[in-house]
């Protein structure tokens, strides 16, 4: 397929909602295609991660469920580091239920996700019920969904046909659904200068990114920034443990790492609308 050219910048411009205007601009200003996936227990580990990766990130991805010693001013915390550091946020929640359930779990409980999270995403498996109970609670706060179209894992289920519906779920609810974790530009969603649609801009972020191996002991696979970016066509990688690794103390080598990545998104970028 012809590569996708578009700019983030003039994207970010036409973008109309705020969420994804907010993740587009931010690419462009900071020059970074990265998220940080910081999946980590401990608060203490997980504030030093993004303070460290912070400037260098486009978006911090959370599961904030897995926080051992969560309490609400952690996310005060968060928040005020997503000042300071010029990043999205982007709770990994994958909402499954009905349209009245999603709607609770996103905006109660603990964690009140769409009290402090730009950005989620649901698995399209309910049906577009799944959207309007979610875009009840978080478009008057302005926030953006991304839908499960495909997974990076072995095996997955999202493919194929499932696929192609969840492209058809966000195209007849895109005042919120502002693009999908997939791990390509999937047909039809505009792979050339002529074939993007002005009237439609769905971003593509992709998880299971690494540049030391190519999976994990529990079906992780993982494909290198420029497979992604400019093979592919997607628009942000998200990277986890690639970045924190296995030492949580060393940010300085944390920060290191994160850097590579940043840079390798953002040249596959460059070669992908320069070509
Ligand atoms: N994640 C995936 N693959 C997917 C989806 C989500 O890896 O298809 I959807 C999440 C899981 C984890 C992060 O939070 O992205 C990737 O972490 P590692 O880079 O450490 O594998």
């Amino acid at each position: 397929p012809p590569p996708y050219t578009l700019a983030y910048a003039d994207r970010a411009t036409r973008h109309k909602n705020p969420a994804a205007k907010l993740l587009l601009e931010t690419i462009h200003r900071k020059r970074s295609n990265l998220a940080v996936s910081v999946d980590v227990t401990q608060s203490s580990d997980f504030l030093a991660i993004i303070d460290a990766v912070g400037p260098l990130v486009c978006l911090i991805k959370t599961h904030i469920d897995i926080l051992e010693d969560f309490d609400s001013n952690l996310i005060n915390k968060l928040v005020e580091l997503s000042k300071k550091h010029d990043f999205v946020i982007f709770e990994d929640r994958k909402f499954a239920d009905i349209g009245n359930t999603v709607a609770l779990q996103y905006s109660s409980g603990v964690h009140k996700i769409a009290s402090w999270s730009h950005i989620t995403n649901a698995h399209p498996v309910p049906g577009p019920s799944v959207i309007s109970g979610l875009a009840a609670v978080g478009l008057p706060l302005g926030r953006g969904l991304l839908l499960l179209a495909e997974m990076s894992t072995k095996g997955t289920l999202a493919r194929g046909e499932y696929t192609d519906d969840a492209v058809r779920m966000a195209r007849s609810n895109s005042e919120f659904v502002i693009g999908f974790i997939a791990q390509r530009r999937m047909d039809g969603l505009g792979l050339g200068p002529s074939e993007a649609k002005l009237d439609e801009d769905f971003l593509i972020l992709t998880p299971g990114v690494g540049l030391e191996v190519k999976g994990d002991a529990m079906g992780q696979q993982y494909r290198t920034p420029d497979e992604v970016i400019r093979q592919n066509g997607c628009d942000v990688i998200i990277v986890g443990r690639g970045v924190y690794g296995t030492n949580l103390k060393d940010v300085e080598a944390i920060r290191q790492r994160a850097e590579r990545y940043r840079q390798e998104g953002w040249d596959a970028y460059l070669k992908r609308t320069q070509s």
